[in-house]
């Protein structure tokens, strides 16, 4: 098994998420959390476990600088824009594991459109990405995300428990899936992910007490953590939620 040291600190985590810049263009931001910089202030002073990162953000911003020594980086390997209106997406792989390494990477991510007619595609390049990262213990994180013609009208919960159970069958270490709707399936996709351990992702701002509420069931029904973006950069207080969502994580 790889080591997972890196990223999570007492087997548990909180990834700060900011690659939102491609997938969904500047439209998430405001003057503050456009740039970079303020995002990795965020990660260092709310002493997350990792950033996401795509690789041009991280060689200007990352690589190089004093947040190497100071927050592990999880470098996104695919993305696409959200303006292709593409009922079956596909994201093509855009950076190498050795690039990654280059860059100063703890982990790699990749995105899966589980359903989706390019799934085939995705999993070549994710199976050559695991080898790869594997063969110099590096953590490998399928981002799991159900979109695609073969996943409509299809039961969410159990499109969600297929998903995370395709994460430990093509190797993933960590996967980050979407909160299914309800706390049974979200047991029911940690318990398909077996040793493959599992964060949610984050999603759209929402109240803060609605998210924390949400923080807590992913927390008892056994996921290791979250993967947050716009929950904490888009906070009047950024610094302040990632301390609550630490405090559950941690509980
Ligand atoms: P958020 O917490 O902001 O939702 O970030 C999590 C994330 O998975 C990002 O890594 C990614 O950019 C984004 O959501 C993709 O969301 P979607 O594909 O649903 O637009």
């Amino acid at each position: 098994m790889v080591d997972l040291s890196k990223i999570t600190k007492g087997g548990k985590t909180l990834f700060l998420a900011y690659d939102q810049g491609m997938e969904h263009g500047p439209t998430d931001f405001d003057d503050e959390n456009v740039d970079p910089n303020n995002i990795l202030k965020i990660a260092d002073e709310g002493n997350v476990n990792s950033v996401i990162l795509q690789k041009g953000t991280a060689e200007k911003y990352y690589s190089d600088t004093y947040y190497v020594q100071k927050v592990p980086l999880i470098l996104k390997l695919n993305g696409k824009t959200n303006l292709v209106d593409d009922p079956d997406p596909y994201s093509p792989q855009i950076c190498t594991v050795s690039e990654a390494i280059e860059l100063g990477a703890s982990a790699v991510g990749y995105t899966i459109y589980v359903g989706s007619k390019h799934e085939s595609e995705m999993f070549r390049e994710f199976s050559k990405i695991e080898e790869e990262a594997h063969n110099k213990n590096i953590p490998v994180i399928g981002w799991m995300y159900i979109r695609g013609s073969g996943a409509l009208h299809k039961d969410i919960g159990q499109l969600t428990a297929y998903a995370a159970r395709l994460g430990l069958e093509l190797g993933a270490d960590i996967i980050k899936i979407k909160y299914p709707g309800d706390p049974r399936s979200l047991s029911w996709a940690v318990e398909s992910a077996g040793r493959t351990k599992v964060v949610v992702s984050g999603g759209a701002k929402e109240s803060e007490e609605e998210f924390l509420e949400m923080v807590q069931t992913c927390m008892k029904v056994g996921c290791i953590g979250m993967a947050v973006g716009r929950n904490i950069w888009q906070s009047d207080d950024p610094i302040g939620m990632t301390g609550k969502i630490k405090k559950i994580i941690w509980t």
